[in-house]
């Protein structure tokens, strides 16, 4: 191994160095994420043999397979993470209550909401999809884990992050210093440091959004989206339309490149498509912690405490530049609409 490859697992420990104070049971949640996330990617990767090889439990409709990937990579996670001793109680995407502590294990001082398998409409295609993760201390003091452990307000996250299956299999995460990228070796099962300390850029030349719902958006929307397809070399216009359809790819590729992903509400979906505390805020931390932002339109997600396990939320994210861009325009606000017009197709 070349002198500088460092593993998560010493990536973790010389952090740790620096916070002499941390008791280390909540980095250790994090090489409980990677072992899960290495389950689930060695079932990902195999998807598309399901036809030909079967799988276990003897599900071999393709269809069907898709599901129980998402179910799969939920119940790694409950497992993984729940016999570790850290956990107080989990909130997944795949279920409609909390997701207590398996019975008979120890409770403890930690919460974690996350999206098991993201983008799960793009396995059979062979496209990226991710595990979406938010690490929160509990509120409560003693016993399970409650559902007000889990509504929490972003900023009150202490670590976030996700993982991409993918041509190459990524972690990427925040503890609140900084935005790591780990790149799997599937060879020696290590996550090993590729993207240390990632910037995003201040400002991108690539949009991410669903155009196909054009017609149901509103005006602030149409016309910001309209103004990134004029010309005008001063701020790179017009952009690139760039969209896979999974959350973490097109986040992850903005990140590295820069740029700006929009999920809106829209006239059908007044409160967007996208679940607060599974995708929203998770990538919240992480575009922040890279010097990026994420909005609803109106509010810094990270502010938002929802409700209920499940709600909604439009989001802009990325570039801080182009995400105060969108805001302005949704908001109907951007002064410079009408001049820039004239430089529209
Ligand atoms: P999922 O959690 O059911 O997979 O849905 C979330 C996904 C995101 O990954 C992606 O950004 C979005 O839905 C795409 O939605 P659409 O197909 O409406 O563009
Ligand atoms: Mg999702």
């Amino acid at each position: 191994m070349a002198a500088r490859a460092l593993t998560l697992g010493q990536f973790i420990i010389q952090e740790e160095r620096k916070h002499p104070e941390a008791s280390g049971e909540f980095t250790s949640l994090l090489g409980d994420i990677a072992l899960a996330s290495k389950l689930i990617n060695r079932e990902v990767i195999r998807a598309g043999l399901v036809d030909i090889l079967g799988y276990t439990g003897g599900e071999n409709v393709h269809g069907d397979r898709v599901q129980k990937l998402d179910r799969f990579a939920h119940q790694v996670i409950h497992q993984v993470l729940g016999s570790t001793g850290q956990l107080a109680v989990l909130a997944s995407e795949e279920d409609e209550d909390i997701v207590p502590v398996p019975d008979g294990q120890p409770v403890g001082k930690y919460v974690v909401n996350f999206d098991p398998l993201d983008g799960s409409s793009n396995i059979n295609a062979n496209v990226n999809i991710g595990t979406i993760f938010s690490i929160l201390p509990r509120l409560t003091r003693r016993g399970p884990g409650t559902v007000e452990d889990c509504l929490q307000a972003g900023r009150r996250q202490v670590a976030a992050g996700y993982v991409m299956y993918g041509s190459s299999t990524m972690l990427v995460f925040t503890t609140g210093d900084g935005v790591h990228g780990f790149t799997f070796e599937p060879s020696l099962g290590e996550f090993l440091l590729s993207h240390p300390n990632i910037r995003i850029p201040e400002r991108g030349r690539i949009y991410s959004v669903n155009e196909g719902n054009c017609v149901h958006w509103h005006e602030g929307v149409k016309r910001y989206v309209d103004w990134l397809k004029c010309d005008d070399p001063a701020t790179g216009r017009p952009y690139s339309a760039r969209y896979v359809g999974s959350l973490v790819a097109d986040f992850h590729r903005n990140l590295l490149y820069g740029g700006v992903f929009l999920y809106p509400a829209d006239k059908r979906n007044p409160n967007g498509k996208l679940r607060v505390l599974y995708e929203a805020a998770p990538l919240a931390f992480v575009a922040e912690q890279a010097g990026g932002l994420a909005s609803d339109g109106t509010r810094r997600i990270m502010e938002i405490a929802p409700s209920s396990l499940h709600q909604r939320t439009p989001l802009i994210i990325g570039s801080p530049q182009d995400v105060r861009e969108c805001i302005e325009f949704n908001l109907g606000k951007h002064v410079a609409v009408t001049s820039d017009r004239r430089h529209a197709p």
